[in-house]
């Protein structure tokens, strides 16, 4: 018998099928989305990532249960997602070049949204010069990059030298698994989030920040 919640369950097991019901079984408890989102989802999706650092699952088992957490977050987003009247601000987001990790940055950007922000995915896989068209285009007041495989982290560090050469004013926030505080200082990023929620914060004091500067 696993330990584990029937929804994490689940999610590990990349049980898409199941996952409408469970989810609708933790509403009725009484349980945020937000709650679902961190005790029930990312705890699965940890575990998938331990079983694969132990070559005990692979690529497919890795993607079945990324859309297993897909098909709970479709459902939840209705929920994370607050109705904003009319956005405040506007963010551009994606994930770096090389980097297929949508996950994370699709819960960054519906916390965002949550927030009562536009926002922008350019979806993943995005290169520096197209990040810097957008900013250029959409003229926002926040971008996020996020990153998944340490790989992939210099693919960050072009991307902001791309967005401060456009020249547009704009705050930077970076995340994913490998990034931190100090990657984040290094290549003149304003800001680092190790979360969804923390990323709501962190966007929001740079751009009071940016506001009153
Ligand atoms: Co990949 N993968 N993967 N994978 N994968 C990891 C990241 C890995 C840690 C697994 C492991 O070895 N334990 C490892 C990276 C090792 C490293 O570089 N350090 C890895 C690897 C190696 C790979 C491949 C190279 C495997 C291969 O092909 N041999 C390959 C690379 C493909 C590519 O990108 N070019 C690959 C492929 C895949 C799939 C396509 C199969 C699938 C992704 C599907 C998808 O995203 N649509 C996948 C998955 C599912 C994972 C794991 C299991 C789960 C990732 C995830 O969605 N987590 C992952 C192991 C793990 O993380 N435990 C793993 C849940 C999500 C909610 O968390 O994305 O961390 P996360 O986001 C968090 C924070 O990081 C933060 O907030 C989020 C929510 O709180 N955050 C931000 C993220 N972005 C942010 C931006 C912000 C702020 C916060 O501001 C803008």
């Amino acid at each position: 018998m696993s330990d584990h919640h029937p929804l994490t369950e689940a999610i590990i097991r990349g049980r898409r099928k199941d996952v409408p019901t469970l989810v609708s079984q933790c509403l009725e408890a009484g349980e945020s989305a937000q709650s679902i989102v961190e005790h029930r989802l990312v705890p699965g999706m940890a575990v998938v990532g331990e079983r694969f650092k132990k070559n005990e699952i692979f690529v497919p088992e890795m993607l079945i249960a990324a859309r297993a957490m897909k098909e709970a977050l479709k459902i939840l987003e209705p929920d994370l997602v607050a109705a904003g009247v009319k956005p405040e601000f506007t963010a551009v987001i994606g994930t770096v070049e090389g980097d297929l990790h949508d996950i994370g940055k699709n819960l960054v950007a519906m916390m965002w949204k949550g927030a009562n922000m536009e926002v922008i995915d350019l979806g993943v896989n995005v290169s520096p010069a197209k990040f810097a068209a957008a900013v250029q285009e959409h003229r926002p007041n926040l971008v996020g990059l996020s990153a998944l495989l340490t790989t992939t982290m210099p693919a960050m560090r072009d991307t902001v030298q791309a967005i401060r050469d456009a020249g547009v004013p704009v705050k930077i926030v970076i995340g994913g698994a490998p990034v931190t505080h100090t990657f984040a200082e290094e290549i003149g990023a304003d800001g680092y989030a190790p979360d969804a929620a923390s990323a709501v914060d962190c966007a929001l004091a740079l751009l009071k920040q940016g506001a009153s500067s």
